[in-house]
């Protein structure tokens, strides 16, 4: 399937993997590029010389393109913005915030720049020069907006003329199907991904997101702007009686400190915080990052050429 996002990236197929924090490195990002999608490196939190060991592994790998997911709320977020130019990278996102300050240095480098909004701030993206934008839906997992997939992907679309990339719900053909008759030209996932065979994810994490219902996550920090979807466990239960007892953002933050580490790496699900999307409830199964795509293409070309 040709699209304007896969000209500009030089990929096979319509589907950008999610820079999901400790999840998205060079085994996953390597394997959804080889399958001929976009495998990211997720920079999340990570220092700048780890993110490049992670693209220099990834690239050994794959001749395939891939990208890079800079984290706009990383201390480490400058620097990893000047690796990414260093290691040759052809393409970034960038997450929760705005990445404007970044934009005349990638754009001198060459490097295609395709920020993740939640809202129609797409429209100042494509004012600073950005080459598409990923609208992402609140059914995502992690740091999340307010607008769903349904109703953000057409506003967006109509805000800009860039190539937009719907984010957030999508786990099937079906759901790539859907996002372009919204006018979407590609699709970012991440929850699928992240039980997929090459994925690092400790198993215990997989089965929780394989077992999962459509109503097993919940949302916390929403009182302080910092709204994150996961899993439903001890700690989602502790940190909403927390924030409903009025206890201030810092207190909430130090809660969940490493909590994320804890449980993508040795498998605490009861204690850590276990990122997912709400289509968590609709994967069944693990597979290679290649089963994957091909059936979840075919099925979408199949309900789109209907
Ligand atoms: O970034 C994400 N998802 C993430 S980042 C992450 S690491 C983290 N962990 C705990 C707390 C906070 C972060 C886990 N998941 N998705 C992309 C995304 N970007 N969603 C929403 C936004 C966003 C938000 C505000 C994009 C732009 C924005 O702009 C603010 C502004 O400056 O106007």
């Amino acid at each position: 399937m040709n699209t304007r996002i896969t000209e500009l990236l030089g990929i096979k197929h319509p589907i950008i993997q999610g820079g999901m924090a400790w999840v998205a490195e060079h085994h996953l990002a390597a394997a959804v590029s080889e399958a001929g999608g976009l495998g990211l490196i997720g920079g999340a939190n990570a220092p700048a010389e780890v993110v490049r060991e992670e693209i220099r592994k990834a690239k050994a790998l794959t001749k395939k393109p891939i990208g890079v997911n800079v984290m706009l709320l990383s201390p480490h977020a400058d620097e990893i913005a000047k690796v990414v130019v260093e290691e040759g990278i052809g393409v970034v996102t960038t997450g929760a915030g705005n990445p404007e300050k970044y934009i005349e240095m990638w754009k001198a480098a060459g490097v295609k720049i395709i920020p993740v909004v939640a809202s129609v701030l797409a429209k100042r993206m494509e004012r600073y020069g950005a080459d598409a934008v990923v609208a992402e839906g609140c059914e995502s997992g992690g740091h999340i907006g307010e607008q769903t997939t349904m109703t953000l992907v057409p506003q967006v679309v109509d805000a800009v003329s860039i190539p937009v990339i719907a984010a957030g719900g999508i786990g099937d053909g079906r759901g790539i199907a859907a996002a372009f008759m919204l006018g979407a030209e590609a699709v970012q996932i991440g929850t699928r991904f992240v039980v997929s065979d090459e994925s690092i994810v400790h198993e215990n994490y997989k089965q929780r997101i394989i077992k999962a219902k459509d109503i097993d996550s919940a949302v916390t920090g929403r009182s302080h702007g910092h709204p994150v979807r996961c899993l439903r466990n001890q700690m989602t239960r502790e940190y909403v009686k927390l924030e409903q007892e009025g206890k201030s953002f810092e207190e909430l933050e130090y809660l969940t400190l490493g909590k994320l580490r804890e449980a993508v790496q040795e498998g605490d699900i009861t204690n850590g915080t276990v990122m997912a999307g709400q289509i968590a409830g609709m994967i069944y199964k693990t597979q290679t990052c290649k089963e994957m795509i091909d059936e979840m293409m075919e099925q979408a070309e199949k309900l789109l050429n209907r």
